[in-house]
């Protein structure tokens, strides 16, 4: 399994090292899990937590648009009916958390919804207390500069 990355995140020409850095397994087999981003010889790191399961958790490069630097997602499944997904922006010296979500359908996909040239995220969400079906709705989320805000259709 590949959990590391390379790609320029701060538009500076110089590619940064990104990984995914998981501690031991524990007795049922989770991970505490940081996020590292190595630039021009400077490491960076977040802790992200425990309860990752390495084998169900993917390092991805976004890119959403043409002129919006590229984020660094860490989708994580937990069980069949549910996809947890972050999402990180490093602008040369730290690295910043924009986006927290999860779906339960469990669908992530990435949309230009509004034909704007920029792609959305999209959370698909079931109504477990209703109809699963046809209940259910999407949580969309647009770049606004500065994170991934929760937007109406
Ligand atoms: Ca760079
Ligand atoms: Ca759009």
């Amino acid at each position: 399994m590949l959990f590391s990355k390379s790609m320029d995140l701060d538009g500076d020409k110089n590619p940064e090292q990104i990984s995914l850095i998981f501690s031991d397994k524990d007795e049922i087999g989770n991970c505490r899990a940081s996020l590292e981003v190595v630039s021009k010889n400077k490491s960076f790191s977040e802790y992200l937590g425990d309860w990752f399961y390495p084998d169900f958790t993917r390092l991805d490069i976004l890119t959403i648009g043409q002129n919006i630097k590229p984020f660094i997602v860490v989708d994580s499944a937990g069980g069949a009916h549910s996809e947890s997904r972050r999402v990180y922006s490093f602008k040369g010296n730290e690295i910043i958390e924009v986006l927290s979500t999860y779906s339960d359908a469990p669908s992530i996909t990435e949309v230009d919804l509004d034909n704007d040239g920029t792609k959305e995220i999209v959370c698909k969400m079931r109504n477990y207390d209703k109809d699963p079906i046809a209940d259910s709705y999407e949580k969309i989320y647009k770049w606004n500069g500065e994170r991934f805000a929760e937007i109406k259709r």
